[in-house]
């Protein structure tokens, strides 16, 4: 069939909107009409050419929602007519990893994921007889796209897609880091480095579950007055305070029990790792550095009782959790609705990069 996409054909570029052809779906494997899709940062950096795995000519985007047209043989979770959220971590439920207690992060198709391809190795889409590369697993940058069964989660059908497109990422990403990875208990005092759309979803996030003080820090004073009506109860401008870590550290009586950074600067990922309180503290990398930077502390700030993790997509097991992330929004738990600031038809998605880039949009959703 023929699929209106937009197309990174080179770092750097703009998108070009064409109609590509999209092979159906072989087994195991689901065709989905994408209703709506945001357009992450995440997507931005890897079009930058900084994204050690972008390839290209590709199809972006990997914060989509939709409904299965049509499914492979073997397919037994989802039929045409279900209604789904795209999984850039998938969730096989039998590998090593899926079968671990302690991550998200299922392997079982990492390897041709990471190369753009399906699982067997093959892309679906292509222009004049060429291959174009799958994103994330995902393509949602592409009215249709074709997914392994293990990388969509079925979710209720009365949930608007223009807003749970968003739990395909930034949500599920923010809340998920607060509540299944770092799962910070009611009372503790948390920091947020980055209050885009990563991290204003941690500081919903904390709000729900009854963190203390919620501090906000950011450069564009301008993303303080949204991170408010979302929990935030102090702000930190950098470029106002002499020194942000001795800030935090005096504003919480001894430093962060949990910090969060969501911007992906490593200089600001130590000072979220200093920020937090000797002995407890533990400090979640959730920002994406440019390829090859590396991050740096003093030791003795670890051997002194912080701790140091990462968290990839919120640490949510994707089939099992998003269909209950879709129910927090649903039972109004979780606000999205303020957090998308824009949408626009596909035609418009390089308008969407644009506000991003000039900090004027939190999360821009296509509409097909
Ligand atoms: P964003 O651009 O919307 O937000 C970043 C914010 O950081 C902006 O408000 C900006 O003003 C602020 N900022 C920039 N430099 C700063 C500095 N030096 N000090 C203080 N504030 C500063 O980005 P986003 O969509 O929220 O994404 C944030 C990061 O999270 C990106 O690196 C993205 O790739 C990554 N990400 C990670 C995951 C994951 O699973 N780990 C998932 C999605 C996105
Ligand atoms: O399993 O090795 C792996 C890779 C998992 C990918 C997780 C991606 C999280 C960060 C990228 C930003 C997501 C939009
Ligand atoms: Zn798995």
């Amino acid at each position: 069939m023929k699929t209106r996409a937009a197309v990174a054909f080179a770092a750097g570029q703009d998108l070009q909107v064409v109609d590509v052809d999209l092979e159906g779906p072989k087994a195991g494997e689901v065709l989905v009409e994408i209703k709506a899709t945001g357009v992450c940062h995440t997507d931005a950096f890897t079009l930058s050419g900084d994204d050690p795995e972008g390839a290209f000519p590709a199809i972006l985007g990997h914060e989509g929602a939709g409904v299965v047209v049509d499914v492979g043989s073997g397919v037994t979770s989802v039929k045409p007519g279900d209604h789904v959220i795209p999984l850039y971590t998938p969730e096989c439920r039998q590998c090593k990893f899926c079968l671990h207690p302690k991550t998200n992060l299922c392997q079982s198709i990492r390897e041709t994921q990471g190369q753009g391809l399906m699982p067997d190795g093959s892309s679906r889409f292509s222009l004049d007889g060429q291959p174009i590369l799958h994103y994330m697993g995902c393509s949602t940058f592409s009215n249709y796209t074709v997914l392994p069964e293990i990388a969509v989660a079925k979710v209720r059908e009365d949930a608007p897609f223009e807003k749970i497109c968003y739990i395909g990422c930034g949500v599920t990403t923010g809340v998920g880091a607060v509540a299944f990875d770092a799962k910070v208990e009611p009372g503790a005092n948390v920091v947020v480095f980055g209050l885009g759309g990563i991290g204003l979803n941690v500081i919903q996030g904390a709000k729900l579950v009854g963190a203390n003080k919620i501090i906000g820090i950011d450069l564009n004073p301008e993303k303080a007055r949204l991170a408010a009506q979302f929990g935030m109860t102090d702000f930190i401008n950098p470029s106002e305070v002499e020194n942000v870590v001795d800030h935090i550290i005096q504003l919480t009586d001894g430093g962060a029990d949990y910090s969060f950074e969501c911007i992906g600067n490593v200089n600001t990922m130590r000072q979220a790792l200093e920020c937090c309180h000797k002995g407890w503290g533990e400090s979640f990398i959730i920002g994406v550095a440019g390829a090859g930077q590396e991050i740096s502390t003093r030791p003795f700030q670890l051997v002194t009782g912080r701790s140091w993790k990462g968290t990839a997509f919120g640490g949510a097991r994707g089939r099992t959790d998003v269909p209950k992330i879709v129910d927090w929004y649903m039972d109004g738990k979780i606000n999205i609705d303020d957090l998308i600031t824009h949408t626009m038809p596909l035609d418009d998605i390089n308008k969407a990069f644009d506000l991003m880039h000039k900090g004027e949009s939190i999360r821009s959703v296509i509409l097909y």
